[in-house]
């Protein structure tokens, strides 16, 4: 027990404080970042302390800019959210990361090499950097990620941004999450295959051609737009040519960050909308998959179905209604 708790004491000192939740909520909310991490930690190994505080926070949020980040494996994700750090810092911005490792449920901890990156940011007390598993829910994002966005948008911070590697769900889950939506691409990877991948032209608000000091670059620019659906939207998906190691066009990009940004802001949905929707729906898709399975409509169903006695959609009818009765 003893041990547990010294393992647990990543933060220092300010760890073995027994403070309870209003007096951790009061440094919170005066700034603290020492108390901004505690929180998470409570809220992502989902104790008591961090539902008592996430119940007083959930009203409180919406004001950051919330930018999703996602793309292939190696794309430059990490190297292009420093890049964009920087500058927003130099806009005097404040910024908060979230890299989510969508991959393996036994891989916590992998995104050392994202922490090593940011390490350059550690003194900045305006810059938070936090990685997180996703733990287990199918390729998404995770509850507490998402507690996590709104404990970071009640802080304070001005943007956040949440990385992510293109996974299927994970990408789904960050545009229902995400005010932008930031797709990476880069030249070398067969192009068409890496954008045409299950729906990726129709989540990002801004494409992101990284790796532009590469062969092929503008080239897939070209081909990315020429893909575009152009929509009656007044937001056409721009195609931006970065850099991120040699620091270049990330000026414009963080332009069309801001340009989405006031584009959205009026109609942003709030956190919680979103995450209330797709938590009901995760809760109901379980149940109703329970329901199925433990009866015997799916099974006798089929038979029906193979002996002509029903047709497809008949079975579909049938067991709708069961499941409404
Ligand atoms: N040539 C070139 N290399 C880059 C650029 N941006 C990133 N890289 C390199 O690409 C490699 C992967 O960069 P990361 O930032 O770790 O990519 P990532 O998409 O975050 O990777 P994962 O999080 O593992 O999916 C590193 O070796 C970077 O130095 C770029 O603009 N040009
Ligand atoms: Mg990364």
């Amino acid at each position: 027990m003893h041990c547990t708790r010294l393992v647990e004491n990543t933060e220092g000192i300010y760890r073995s404080i027994q403070l309870n939740s209003s007096e951790l909520l009061d440094n919170f909310l005066k700034g603290d970042k020492r108390a901004l991490a505690r929180i998470i930690t409570h809220v992502d190994n989902r104790s008591n302390m961090g539902t008592e505080i996430m119940n007083k926070l959930y009203g409180k949020a919406g004001n950051s800019h919330i930018i999703g980040f996602t793309g292939p494996p190696g794309a430059g994700k990490s190297t292009l959210v420093s890049a964009v750090i920087r500058e927003f810092r130099k806009r005097g911005n404040t910024i908060a990361v979230i890299a989510v490792d969508p991959t393996s449920p036994y891989s916590r901890g992998a995104l050392l090499g994202d922490r090593v990156r940011m390490l350059e940011f550690t003194d900045d007390p305006r810059v938070f950097i936090r990685s997180m598993a996703s733990r287990g829910k199918v390729g998404g994002l995770s509850s507490s990620t998402y507690d996590t966005m709104t404990v970071l948008d009640v802080f304070g911070f001005d943007i956040i941004i949440i990385e992510t590697v293109g996974a299927g769900q994970a990408e789904i889950d960050i545009v229902q999450t995400c005010d932008t939506t930031v797709v990476l691409a880069v030249p070398g990877l067969g192009d068409d295959i890496q954008i045409l991948k299950a729906g990726i032209m129709e989540i990002a608000d801004i494409f992101a051609v990284n790796k532009s000091d590469k062969v092929g670059a503008k080239e897939l620019s070209i081909l990315i737009k020429n893909m575009l659906i152009s929509n009656d939207s007044k937001w056409q998906v721009p195609v931006c040519l970065t850099s991120a190691i040699n620091n270049t066009g990330i000026e414009e990009f963080v332009n069309t960050l801001n340009d989405h940004w006031e584009y959205i802001k009026k109609k942003k949905n709030i956190l919680h909308d979103n995450r209330l929707q797709n938590e009901i729906i995760n809760r109901y898709t379980n149940s109703i998959k329970k329901i199925i399975i433990s009866s015997s409509i799916l099974n006798n169903c089929s038979k029906l179905i193979r002996s002509g006695e029903i047709t497809f959609t008949d079975a579909l009818n049938l067991i709708t209604k069961q499941l409404q009765s």
